[in-house]
């Protein structure tokens, strides 16, 4: 987990500063036409953030790995990420994933790789597991890097969702 940590706070630090040199009017233009703007893609990061916050936190407290999801396009359109000032956005994004690596350093050991054969990670899964293969947080934990990672290079190398 420790090299995953360190990749995190990295991407994190570096891509922050990266985006604040985009402008307002910039991170509102949509990545791909119908696509969400940088602006909705770091929205949808906060929520992903929100989310992930509170598995992280509530599987150290229960046996499953069981999570409610989240419809991401409508908490988008919800939360009119367009219109929200965006070195907020970007700081808010920052700051949440940056609790989160303290949170993910925290997370004792016997918590992130005990196996949890109820799960519904094939469901909220980034990278699926299958439903008849035991899940760890540490899986969850990794997933929501890659999950980050992906929608970052949508946001720098153009595309989106
Ligand atoms: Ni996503």
């Amino acid at each position: 987990m420790e090299d995953v940590l360190e990749d995190f706070v990295r991407t994190v630090e570096e891509a922050s500063a990266r985006l604040l040199s985009l402008t307002d009017a910039e991170a509102a233009v949509p990545l791909a036409e119908g696509k969400w703007s940088a602006k909705e893609t770091l929205g949808h990061l906060v929520d992903s953030a929100a989310n992930n916050h509170q598995r992280f936190v509530r599987a150290q407290f229960k046996e499953d790995l069981v999570f409610q999801g989240y419809a991401q396009e409508d908490w988008v359109r919800a939360q009119d990420y367009q219109d929200e000032p965006w070195p907020l956005l970007v700081n808010l994004w920052k700051f949440y994933n940056l609790h989160l690596a303290h949170v993910i350093g925290r997370a004792p050991e016997r918590e992130r790789l005990r196996p949890r054969r109820e799960h519904n990670l094939h469901e909220i899964g980034f990278a699926p597991v299958p439903a008849d293969e035991p899940a760890t947080l540490e899986h969850l934990m990794r997933d929501y890097v890659e999950h980050l990672k992906s929608h970052l290079s949508q946001i720098f190398e153009g595309g989106g969702q």
